[in-house]
């Protein structure tokens, strides 16, 4: 038994390198929240609980983060073994409904500092890594439809992506869609084109765009209603053959088997923050596998400790039908980890030291904490 000695959570804002224009928030800064869990034995692991744009995305926000690790995980975690991760969050859960994100960087600390005391990654807890690189998209999002094609330029000649995700959802239907055939048309033949929603459609006028969008070529369509019309995802995914692809419908298994028995996504966008952890996480994995429906590895824009954490899951997962979004520390101006990620070769190489394989550099994170 190893006690839990101190639990920190630090809230920094690093600038973004340029405005990321979603439906529901235009960013121009990640709030990147941290979980920092020290050990008895003086070990410590770090998670990631960060979210988009405050309680835009969803029912969490960077404060709530916060004050609820502070005030109602510490203490049911100071009761708990530090050795026996699953057995602390089943604590958890039995005492704390909800407050995915949290659970999800309490679940990373915990791991990331099991994997240092015992010398393994993070990725042997979950069946062990089967590839070192993982296929990493890029999202063009400035709002402009000149600006986003340079931007993809630039990506496929440095060798950095070959997957483009277009965010729409905030001009009309028919706007939104000639800009994203125009992208289309710019990189036919070298790119994959996908495009997010974020749930603004209605059900007349995803009809109308997803019909436009199979017409330019496009590949799948991410969470085009909102999260409760499982209907209207049922029907898109039934009467065309574009992908219909689940985000903000998908918090976790129970909602990843309500998704799979209505057979209203062709395709899971698999975060860890959203399932409520790692280990949740791999239960929607699961859950798509035996059901059928590819895999993307999504990413709630977070920097480079919940990029590596996902990184160790997916890197146990053996396909990713849709490829991965885990491009979060690149849309930052500031890396926050002694050494950063690597990116390469259309790619991110995951981690494979102890844990996470990552440190902080506590220093340069001062610069951006609040106090
Ligand atoms: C989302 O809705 O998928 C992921 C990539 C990106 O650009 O935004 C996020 C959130
Ligand atoms: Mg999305």
């Amino acid at each position: 038994m190893t006690g839990i000695a101190a639990i920190e959570v630090l809230i920094a804002d690093v600038p973004t390198i340029r405005p990321h224009v979603l439906a529901m928030t235009t960013m121009h800064s990640q709030a990147v929240v941290l979980v920092f869990i020290q050990r008895d034995d003086g070990v410590t692991g770090v998670g990631e609980a960060t979210t988009i744009g405050g309680l835009a995305y969803g029912e969490e926000s960077p404060e709530s983060i916060k004050i609820n690790v502070e005030t109602y995980f510490a203490p049911i975690l100071k009761t708990c073994d530090a050795d026996d991760v699953p057995g602390a969050m089943t604590q958890l859960g039995k005492h704390i409904v909800g407050n995915r994100f949290a659970k999800c960087a309490v679940e990373t600390a915990l791991y990331d500092a099991l994997g240092q005391v015992q010398v393994k990654p993070v990725s042997d807890y979950f069946g062990g890594a089967r590839t070192d690189r993982l296929e990493v998209a890029w999202t063009l999002a400035s709002g402009d439809t000149a600006a986003d094609i340079k931007e993809g330029e630039r990506m496929l000649a440095e060798k950095r992506h070959r997957h483009f995700k277009l965010k729409i959802g905030k001009r009309a239907v028919a706007d939104d869609c000639a800009h994203v055939t125009a992208i289309a048309r710019t990189f036919e033949g070298r790119a994959s084109i996908r495009v997010d929603v974020n749930q603004a459609w209605s059900r007349e006028q995803a009809r109308e765009g997803t019909a436009l969008l199979q017409d330019a070529g496009v590949g799948l369509i991410e969470q085009p209603v909102a999260k409760a019309d499982i209907e209207t995802m049922a029907a898109l995914a039934r009467d065309f053959d574009i992908a219909i692809m689940a985000d903000e419908a998908l918090t976790g298994p129970d909602s990843a088997q309500l998704l799979a028995k209505a057979s209203a996504s062709d395709a899971f966008s698999l975060k860890i923050t959203q399932s409520g952890g790692l280990s949740a996480a791999l239960e929607v994995a699961e859950i798509a596998m035996w059901s059928g429906i590819g895999l993307y590895g999504g990413t709630m824009l977070e920097g480079g400790v919940g990029t590596a954490a996902s990184a160790h899951l997916f890197a146990c997962l053996p396909e990713f039908r849709w490829q991965t979004e885990l491009f979060g520390p690149l849309l930052m101006t500031e890396e926050i980890l002694e050494v950063p990620l690597t990116y390469r070769d259309f790619g991110l190489v995951v981690p494979n030291g102890p844990g996470l394989g990552i440190k902080i550099d506590r220093d340069r994170l001062k610069r951006f904490q609040r106090t």
